[in-house]
């Protein structure tokens, strides 16, 4: 059995089913709106910028150190700026843009030298997303429809893959699964080059997220689960990311409003996974 193709198969069949329920979205009875409400006015309280349904002014600065599986040793530091903002009418829609400076040491094959010694700006992403379909009311809460651009920044080699991308994603909102403040978001990324530098390799990869998050004490705490599958179609290799967040607002420690900080482990699995352990630390300002 052709595992990919039933993957393939199995996402086209979802999208075709987001695309009736959007259909039948349009024909609406009286008590949705105000769920819809209910559900929006819930959502302009929380500021801990976790709910990927909820379109807000978001600067993020993040700090990423990664154990790379390498051979030899290899390590990589990520800082990234992460901004996103709502834009459109009603603000319909959202922009996030991830700008990124990298620093890449590693050895590869163990021989104690390294073979890449690199820093400077690494890719740059560009994504809109908007959600077609809402209704609180049912199992599934909504659905998410964008695209991301990946672009080609990347002022070494070794730190971008020297490749202008565009991967378009679905994911769906299933709301309040393990209670008040949680949310499922299980979704699928399809990622394709259109344009590579010379020498290097086309990008064709499938990522199935399933997000998992849920928030305490009044969205002041929360804690998310999410594993990544990532379908290296190019390369015909397969690996899985399960990230770990725990994070906390700052506002009632520092007197701010909509400050937080959370802490990233993550970790990679499979025989091609990129890295063995990463840390992320962030801190984010919602407003
Ligand atoms: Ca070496």
């Amino acid at each position: 059995m052709n595992i990919k193709a039933t993957i393939f198969k199995a996402v086209l069949a979802g999208l075709l089913i987001i695309g009736w329920m959007s259909t039948s979205a349009l024909a609406q009875d009286n008590t949705k709106g105000a769920a819809d409400e209910a559900y929006k006015a819930e959502m302009k309280k929380d500021k801990t910028g976790t709910n990927p349904l909820n379109f807000t002014f978001d600067v993020r600065l993040i700090n990423e150190y990664q154990w790379l599986n390498t051979d030899g040793d290899g390590y990589q530091d990520v800082i990234t700026l992460d901004y996103r903002v709502p834009f459109g009418k009603n603000n319909k829609w959202q922009l996030r843009i991830k700008a990124r400076g990298a620093s890449l040491e590693a050895d590869f094959n163990d021989d104690g030298i390294d073979d890449v010694n690199e820093s400077g700006f690494g890719d740059t992403d560009i994504r809109f997303m908007t959600i077609p379909y809402l209704n609180p009311k049912n199992f599934i809460g909504a659905a998410a429809v964008g695209a991301e651009f990946f672009l080609n920044t990347a002022t070494e080699d070794a730190l971008g893959s020297g490749a202008f991308s565009v991967g378009p994603f679905v994911f769906l909102g299933i709301l309040n699964p393990f209670g008040p403040g949680s949310i499922f978001a299980p979704g699928y990324q399809h990622i394709f080059s259109i344009d590579e530098e010379e020498g290097r390799s086309r990008v064709h990869r499938g990522v199935i997220d399933l997000y998992a998050i849920k928030t305490f004490g009044a969205n002041q705490f929360w804690g998310y689960l999410d594993p990544q599958i990532v379908l290296d179609y190019e390369n015909d290799i397969e690996f899985m990311l399960v990230e770990v967040q725990v994070g906390m607002m700052m506002d009632k420690l520092i007197g701010t409003n909509g400050h937080s900080i959370y802490i990233l482990p993550s970790f990679g699995v499979g025989a091609y996974r990129p890295y063995d352990v990463s840390l992320e630390v962030a801190y984010k300002v919602v407003w």
